[in-house]
């Protein structure tokens, strides 16, 4: 069968809904589940021409991540295991918004014609899945867009974001990407980084959002142990998925969330979010209900001091020319920028929201930390960095640490898994625990908020997300607000996740940083059509 008549005949089952226009967002595609059985055949229809193109394997991880359990969506996996190319977005969105399975047919030949890409070739996509109920039958529907290019999917079941992105890095380098590959390498490599230190002598606490991190940091913990570092899991499944728990609502509320109301102050807790790819420290606070949290930016520091300490016991001054950069967004917290910048030395960069843009930044040094705020973030090292390395290892135990360390953090996209053990190294090679690490630096304090507006893309961002060139006269505002605020500084940005403007605002109290935050959601509301009551 031509392939615009194999398309024809299989979409039929998946049509676009009514007045539901797609757009590829920070992450991918987000949406409530119900819409979006279309836009996932067309990924799959979209991932196997990528397959076929590149001659190798791709990757579709069906997760909402952070969102709500009704919520799903779609995050693309490129063959280096790296999130989708940006060249091929406006392929992503052109096959999602096809309005009928001839306009669809179409825009896959289209496709096919301007790569040059002759079906049936080698190659396979990877297709995996969080745990949201609307998870088998999206992966179900991406699995039919694949099989319309002639390939066969490899459906993967239930995998965390970051295993999903590991799995296709390394079959595509032909090295064994089975997940209990995973675990065996993650946990090998810890137990290298830490041999000889002292166990940090107490358990760590992690909320797992109730989501697909559960299962997977149970089945790895079995293996920690040895190396004395012990799990307690909780937020497992008996609740809702991202709901009063995980990274991201510790991040936004600061609260404890469910199941930590008996830790006690001072304990070593972290916390992931739905798919798993990002990870927030904290620990109780005196009093009860909040959280003091330590959050990317503090883990970025933290790993940026873990790989200066390594590249300072280099021998013969291998060390001397290393490139290490930190990369991250506007939302870092300017106590942090203004660590990095005194005490580190380090490259420093700021880019627009999205690991796709950190990562990318990442890759211009030898070693570059690139972690947001919010917690999603790596440590990724150059080829030539880990060459160097390799010749090295054999009579140096820093560059064989380092290479440990390559292997520990996931140099595919950031992973929460592998950054607990990277913390976890980081502090136990120092002797650390929270308090040296939360002595570091005091964060500003900050607030975020989030404005309903009738179109987000009325916002326009520069400069990294750091101003508004529209609508014309929002910048001037919120400059006005900010002037006279003491370290105040707010900046807006539509989200790509979800349906709202993001607000951030920082300052030298939390009352001021709260009022700051108040103020600009006002004029955002007044400035770019809000919708309902003003804030
Ligand atoms: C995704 C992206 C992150 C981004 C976050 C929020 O995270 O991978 O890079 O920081 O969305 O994006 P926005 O502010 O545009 O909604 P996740 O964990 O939801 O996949």
């Amino acid at each position: 069968m031509a392939l615009p008549e194999a398309v024809l005949a299989a979409s039929r089952p998946y049509p676009l809904p009514a007045g539901f226009r797609p757009s590829y967002g920070t992450a991918g595609f987000r949406a409530v589940a119900d819409l979006l059985h279309s836009t996932m055949f067309r990924c799959g229809i979209l991932m196997a021409a990528r397959a076929l193109k590149t001659r190798q394997i791709t990757g579709i991880c069906i997760t909402a991540s952070h969102n709500p359990a009704p919520d799903n969506g779609v995050k693309l996996v490129e063959p280096s295991g790296e999130m989708l190319c940006q060249e091929w977005e406006a392929y992503a969105n052109e096959l999602a918004n096809a309005g009928s399975d001839a306009e669809l047919a179409a825009a896959v030949e289209g496709l096919l014609g301007r790569e040059g890409i002759a079906a049936p070739g080698p190659g396979t996509v990877l297709i995996a899945h969080d745990t949201r109920p609307s998870g088998p039958g999206l992966a179900a529907a991406a699995a039919a867009g694949v099989r319309c290019l002639g390939l066969e999917p490899e459906m993967c079941g239930l995998l965390t974001t970051p295993q999903l992105h590991w799995m296709v890095m390394r079959r595509n380098r032909g090295k064994a990407a089975g997940e209990a590959d995973y675990y065996a390498a993650l946990a090998g490599a810890y137990a290298q980084l830490v041999a000889g230190t002292q166990p940090l002598g107490q358990t760590l606490y992690v909320d797992c959002a109730n989501g697909v991190g559960a299962p997977k940091l149970a089945a790895l913990a079995g293996q920690l142990a040895p190396a004395g570092l012990t799990l307690e899991l909780r937020n497992t499944g008996d609740g809702v998925l991202n709901g009063g728990c995980g990274s991201d609502f510790l991040q936004k509320d600061r609260q404890l969330p469910s199941q930590f109301e008996g830790v006690a102050p001072g304990t070593r807790c972290c916390a992931v979010d739905g798919d798993a790819d990002r990870l927030m420290y904290f620990t109780p606070l005196e009093g009860g209900g909040k959280a003091l949290l330590f959050d990317g930016d503090r883990i970025a520091v933290l790993a940026a001091m873990l790989v200066k300490d390594l590249i300072s016991a280099l021998p013969g001054g291998a060390g001397a020319d290393v490139r290490v950069g930190i990369i991250q967004t506007a939302y870092a917290n300017g106590a942090a920028s203004d660590y990095i910048r005194d005490n580190l030395g380090c490259g420093v960069e700021v880019t627009p929201t999205g690991v796709k843009y950190l990562h990318e930044a990442a890759h211009r040094y030898d070693v570059g930390v690139y972690f947001e705020a919010n917690g999603h973030g790596t440590v990724l090292f150059s080829k030539a960095f880990l060459a160097q390395m390799q010749q090295l290892a054999g009579e140096s135990k820093a560059a064989a640490d380092l290479l440990a360390l390559s292997v520990v953090i996931n140099q595919a996209v950031g992973d929460a898994i592998s950054g607990i053990l990277m913390v976890e190294a980081a502090l136990r090679r120092r002797g650390w625990g929270l308090p040296q690490w939360a002595a570091l630096y005091t964060d500003l304090p900050s607030r975020q908020l989030k404005v309903k507006v009738a179109d987000r893309a009325a916002i326009v961002t520069t400069d990294a997300e750091t101003r508004v060139a529209e609508p014309r006269g929002l910048q001037a505002a919120i400059d006005a607000a900010v002037a006279g605020v003491p370290r105040g500084r707010s900046f807006v940005r539509p989200s790509g996740t979800e349906d709202v403007v993001r607000v951030y605002a920082e300052a030298e109290s939390q009352e001021a940083a709260d009022a700051l935050a108040d103020a600009v959601a006002r004029l955002v509301h007044a400035k770019a059509g809000g919708v309902g009551p003003a804030p």
